[in-house]
Formats: C-alpha cells, structure tokens, sequence
C-alpha cells in the first residue's frame, strides 16, 4: 500500500477528464484564456502524471483575443475509441464574429497533433461522448435555465453524434435536471456503462463551496435516468469553511490497472480563510461500486491530502506537479501567456527569453505579452532578472495574476530619463496592485544605475553592493495571503518595495474560476516599439 499525496495536479488543472488506453491514462484540464490551451497529462498508475502536450496549441485553431479572462476554454472531456482520442470542450467568451461554442477535435497521439476544430450545434457547457458497444457515440452536455422559475438550474441533453460527420443528431432527449429540487448548476455530466446499466455522473451546487457530485442509473444510454437516493455521493458542503479541502466537484471515473474504480475531480485548498489562491486542483479518490451504485471515498467520505493507492508506483512526480524547484527553461509545459501564443512575442535565449513589448497592456482582455507559470505552493519564491532599455512609457516586469482587473505587477517602467543610454537618476521600479479594475500604486524603488543600489520608498533598507550591469532582479515572495514584492539586482538581495494582501487577487473574493500565475508582462502602453526584454533565470521555487 502506498500513501501519496492529493492533488496529483497541483495549481489550476481544474474539470480534469481522464481515460485510459491499455496501461496509460491520459488527462485533460480547462485552461480558460491561457494558451497554449488544455494540456495532456499521461500517467501509469493516475499519481503521476506527465505533461505531453496540448490540444490547442497551433495559431488558428481559435480565436482568444478579447476573451475575458475565466472565458475561454472550458470544461474538456477526453475519450479513446477505436485508436482515436476525442476530445468535446466549449469555448466561451469570444469576440462577436468570432467562432465559439461547442466543439470536437481528434488525434491519433494524445499529444498531438490535433485536428482543427468542428462546431457543434448545440447550447450550453460542458460536453461529453460515451461510445456505446455497437459503436454509436453519444454526446451530452449541459445548459441553462431548466425552467423559467428555477433560473439556476440546469439540464443535462444526450443526443447522437454522427462521427462521419461530426455533427449531432436528432432526436434530443433531456435527462436530467439535479438530484435535489432546488438544487443549481448540474454540470460535467459523464456517461457510463457498468454492469449493464448506464450511469450519469454529474455534479451540482456550483463550482465553489457548494460543489457536489451527483448520480443517476437507466436502461439505455437516453434515459430515462434515476437518480440515486443516496445522493450527492460525494461533496464537503457539510464539512464547512475550515475544511482543507472545499469545492469538490466535477468528476471523471475511470479504472486502475488492478481494476479498482477512480475518480479524478476537481477541488481547492483554502489558506488564510476561505481563500483560493492555487485554484482548483485535480484530485484522486477510489470508489467502490456497492449495490448498483458508487460510493466515493469508501469509509473515509472525504477527499483527503493522503489517499492510499495500492499501484502507485515511486517514481518522481512530473514537472508540472510541483516536484520541481529553480529555473524555469524554455520549453518547460508549465510556461502560458495569456490569448496568443508564447511564440508571438518571445523567443528562447539562453536559460530565458527575448520578450518583445507588445503594446497591449496586461491591463486589457486582449492577447498581451506575458509570460508565467501558476502558482502550485502557497508559500513559493518567485524571481526574475530582467535587462532592458525602456523607452518612455514602456513597462517589463512580473505580475501576480488573477486577470486584466485583479493582480499586482512589480515593474521597471521607462521615464525620459531611461533609455538606451542609461539612466541619470536611476531607474524606476513601481509596485501596482489592480482591484477591479483600478490601479494603486502601493511601493516605489529607485535603482541606481551606476551602483545597483536600490532606494525603496516602502521598504525602509536599501543595498548597496557595487555592480554595474544594468540587470534588475525583480522578485515575489509568497507566504500565505502575504505577496511581498522585491527588488534587486544580480549582486543585491532584492528588498521589499510592498506586501499585498492575496486575499484579494483570488476567485472567492474577486470571482472567476482560476488560481493564480505569476509571470512576466511586457507592454509599450499603446505606443509603437521595437524595445526587447531579455528575461533571465525565471525561478520558481516553493518555500517547504
Ligand atoms: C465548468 C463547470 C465547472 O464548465 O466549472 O466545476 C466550469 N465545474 O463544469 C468552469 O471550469
């Protein structure tokens, strides 16, 4: 027996959807406006997993540009059949005139390549395929209102899907509507077949604090479908706000290799009060079928942070599941920008990038340059050195992200004083904390050039180690809800130039449906430029 930890995905891999294809199981989790877009996860043993690729990876594939941030992509559902892997995903939140909706794509490698797109005509979130034993697909989703009196709730629709056409096929039947009358939200509902019967597993309750995960059982795969009397089969509502883990929901069944039945689904781990600055995370819990139906977490009830898995092997978990500390290099899967490819602005050099100014702000919904990781550990040591000659108006640094409207940036900004010939008085470094859509300024540093000195308004000490390289080491030291932003050089410590309180950078506060990432922005505010960043040593290192 051996005892490993939860989540097995760590930061935001939320609605995650597995399956398996001989010894390997494959997983996909929502990415929202971050690109490249859902990744693909391979396992053994469903504890460790390893980044191999993403679906939405190639420019034209879709449109992100002017997705507000927790748009986007939404919801995956990943299925072999036949020696292909399909995967159903809606895209939200597009511009008008821009494709959105309900799509399929398929690839012979999980890891891609993957087709283009095909729209589906039909409403709502959360598609699913179940290939039934003669071969017919099914396709299910969800969509709102059920009625006019009860506008929270939701419907869950079955119809065929016509693979040599990729389109959906009538008759539709609806088939569900929520366990309990009153009940919001059913939603990522998951067809199965076990026993002879079909299982609908959806949750309910919201994707927050409410969460839940809900069953019924019919005859054939359209319904009609009961729902189970013991439900929800799994939820931790009842356990209150001190609960390590909250939000449980929106589960995917699949089996291990000793033929013992999982789920992977969708939870938070709240720190300094119901917050959630890691987002939700995937999670692994055994289930056990008993009398017909399945009981999750079988004597136990809850998810835990342990979970006994009796297969799991010893090996080292993968990158992208916090495992690592130190320099992030290019071409590790965790790097993301936000709505355009990493490739639009930056190019690998070194242990770091070449980052162009894009004139878009990070302040914007549209497709600006930045490039972060999320952030996996609530106490966690991030760092950057960044070499640059701004022009007036021109801003490079890292920035704390919740979304254009919340987060922090800790930046070098360009005044008529910097520039390529160096500056006079220094070099400016500003703190901003973005609520709501409004800036603050809440630190301030000036960076001697010629001493690399550091001057901060708020931080009360200053270094002073001689060093005349330009480089500025900015830096965010997360403890807890505490965001300290820092400021150095490659031969001064960085010092602080403010603490933010993370409370409000994360979704139960400010809203959404993503954790934070920390990253690099580049932006010229508007103006034309030409101006590079050179990024160097973009460390990430978890704090225990
Ligand atoms: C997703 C819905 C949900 O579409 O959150 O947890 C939404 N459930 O099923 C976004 O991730």
């Amino acid at each position: 027996m051996s005892t490993v930890h939860n989540p097995v995905l760590p930061g935001t891999y939320p609605d995650p959807s597995v399956c398996r294809v001989g010894d390997e199981y494959y997983l996909v989790s929502s990415t929202f406006e971050y690109v490249p877009g859902l990744p693909v996860h391979r396992s053994r043993d469903l504890v460790h997993w390893e980044h191999v690729g993403f679906v939405i990876d190639r420019p034209g594939m879709l449109d992100h540009d002017g997705v507000p941030s927790s748009d986007g992509l939404y919801a995956p559902t990943l299925r072999h059949h036949d020696g292909t892997f399909w995967l159903v995903c809606t895209f939200l939140g597009q511009r008008e005139g821009a494709r959105g909706g309900n799509f399929v794509v398929t690839a012979t490698d999980p890891a891609g390549p993957w087709s283009d797109p095909v729209w589906l005509d039909v409403d709502g979130i959360d598609p699913s395929l179940f290939f039934d034993d003669d071969g017919r697909v099914w396709a299910h989703g969800t969509r709102g209102p059920a009625s006019p009196e009860w506008p929270d709730q939701t419907e869950v629709w079955v119809r065929e899907l016509d693979p040599a056409t990729m389109t959906l096929v009538w008759p539709e039947r609806v088939v569900w509507n929520g366990a309990v009358r009153g009940a919001v939200w059913a939603e990522g509902p998951h067809i199965y077949r076990h026993d002879g019967a079909y299982y609908l597993l959806a949750a309910e309750g919201g994707t927050e604090f409410h969460h839940a995960v809900c069953v019924a059982r019919a005859d054939a795969v359209t319904g009609p479908y009961t729902g189970y009397a013991g439900n929800p089969v799994l939820t931790h509502r009842h356990l209150g706000q001190g609960c390590d883990v909250v939000g449980v929901g929106h589960a995917d069944l699949v089996q291990g290799p000793d033929g013992s039945w999982w789920a992977l689904l969708l939870a938070m781990r709240p720190y300094g009060g119901l917050h959630v600055n890691l987002g939700r995370e995937t999670f692994l819990v055994p289930v056990e079928w008993q009398d017909g139906w399945p009981v999750f977490a079988p004597g136990v009830g809850r998810v835990t942070t342990q979970v006994e898995v009796p297969f799991a092997s010893t090996g080292p978990l993968g990158v992208t599941q916090g495992a690592t500390s130190g320099v992030v290099p290019p071409g590790d899967p965790r790097w993301t920008s936000v709505r355009g490819l990493p490739g639009a602005f930056a190019t690998p050099r070194g242990d770091g990038w070449d980052v162009r100014l894009l004139p878009a702000a990070p302040t914007e919904p549209v497709a600006s340059a930045f490039l972060g990781v999320r952030q996996q550990h609530a106490d966690v040591d991030v760092r950057a050195t960044v070499r640059v000659a701004l022009a007036d108006g021109e801003d490079v640094g890292l920035m704390v992200r919740q979304s254009e409207d919340d987060h922090v940036r800790v930046f070098l900004t360009g005044g008529p004083e910097d520039g390529p010939e160096g500056a006079e008085g220094g070099r400016r470094v500003v703190a901003v904390h973005r609520r709501g859509g409004v800036d603050t300024l809440v630190g301030e540093a000036t960076l001697e050039a010629s001493s690399g000195s550091v001057d901060g308004n708020d931080a009360g000490n200053s270094g002073d180690a001689d060093d005349t390289d330009d480089a500025v080491v900015l830096a965010v030291r997360a403890r807890g809800q505490d965001y300290a932003l820092l400021v150095g050089s490659p031969r001064v410590e960085p010092v602080e130039v403010a603490v933010v309180d993370g409370r409000a950078l994360e979704s139960m506060t400010v809203g959404g449906f993503v954790g934070l990432w920390v990253g690099v922005f580049a932006t010229s505010n508007g103006a034309p430029t030409s101006t590079v960043a050179h990024v160097e040593r973009f460390e990430y290192v978890p704090a225990c």
